[in-house]
């Protein structure tokens, strides 16, 4: 008997050496992904070893940085909009942690994500400023790990420029949703506020009116095409991602503005619902996705006027569903 009570009050201390070890802790946020963010931001010194010098990590104090603060903040808003307005924890579903690189090289003139986090240059200050002065363009790199985790379009042709106009859109909304802007006061730009001065133009890119975001002496003019019957065919840009995401871009811009509202709430619903579905094969083609996109209006709203907007939307850039 005295041999029986020393092995179960060996075993009792076992298991308060178990809790202490933080075991039922683990256990009881398993399946429970976090509410919140973590950030992690990065100083590449303008250097291209990534992630660099880590300089803020979630929870800690505005650095000296505006380019950090400011990708802290814009990756915070992207969190937010996945969580609050659709549910869901971070890019993968399971709260994954956000991590971003700022002054990455030198005068580099771009932004993107790695499959791993996102990266952002200074711009060269003659064509480009700061990529982190745009939000929509910090959460257009973040939707990338978005549609990587989900339908994972494939970076070329059509599935290539759904897979920009979905970063696009998601960019959109981030904006729109920390203005607090409805969709018909939306400006629709992406990128406003990142070419130089003496560039003649606007922003990167306009989802209400594409090719008309530029048209200046060395970066030339705009090239996005708005509806099928411009369709560029090229071997440049993985087939014209960046230029033929034009269309369904505006085709989501014709839905928000005909619904009203907060772009948000049903456009990107509808949107985040084909994306993250599992229905949307990642070689979708424009037609393909249109046509998801009416399935996905009708299940998630019903027999109210959505999914004759989308159909609508389609039909005006060229794209049949
Ligand atoms: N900024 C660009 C993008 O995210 C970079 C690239 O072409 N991958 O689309
Ligand atoms: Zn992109």
């Amino acid at each position: 008997a005295r041999r029986t009570l020393e092995a179960d009050a060996a075993k009792r201390a076992r298991r308060r050496l178990t809790a202490l070890a933080g075991v039922p802790t683990v256990r009881s946020t398993a399946g429970t992904p976090p509410t919140t963010p973590h950030r992690t931001l990065y100083d590449c010194r303008h250097g291209t070893d990534l992630p660099g010098h880590q300089v803020r990590d979630e929870g800690e104090e505005p650095t000296q940085d505006a380019s950090v603060n400011r990708a802290y903040a814009g990756l915070g808003a992207t969190f937010e909009l996945l969580h609050k307005e659709y549910g869901r924890s971070s890019i993968d579903g399971n709260g994954l942690p956000l991590i971003g690189s700022v002054h990455y090289d030198e005068q580099y003139n771009n932004a993107f994500f790695d499959g791993e986090q996102m990266v952002f240059g200074d711009g060269d200050g003659e064509i480009f400023l700061d990529f982190t002065v745009a939000i929509d363009v910090i959460a257009h790199e973040l939707a990338h790990g978005l549609t990587q985790y989900t339908a994972n379009l494939v970076y070329e042709g059509q599935p290539g420029a759904l897979n920009e106009s979905v970063s696009d859109v998601f960019g959109a909304l981030v904006k729109q949703y920390s203005l607090g802007q409805s969709a018909r006061e939306a400006d629709w730009l992406i990128g406003a506020g990142l070419l130089a001065p003496r560039v003649s133009g606007v922003a990167l890119r306009s989802m209400k009116a594409p090719g008309t975001a530029y048209d200046d002496d060395v970066l030339g003019k705009d090239p996005q095409p708005a509806t099928m019957d411009d369709y560029i065919e090229t071997e440049e840009d993985n087939g014209g991602v960046h230029l033929n995401s034009g269309i369904p871009n505006r085709a989501f811009h014709l839905l928000a503005t005909a619904l009203g509202g907060k772009a948000w709430e049903r456009a990107g619903q509808i949107w985040f619902d084909v994306l993250t579905g599992g229905e949307l094969a990642s070689d979708a083609d424009f037609a393909t996705f249109a046509r998801l996109t009416v399935t996905a209006a009708k299940t998630r709203f019903g027999t109210g006027d959505e999914a004759e907007a989308v159909t609508k939307a389609w039909s005006e850039v060229g794209v049949p569903t």
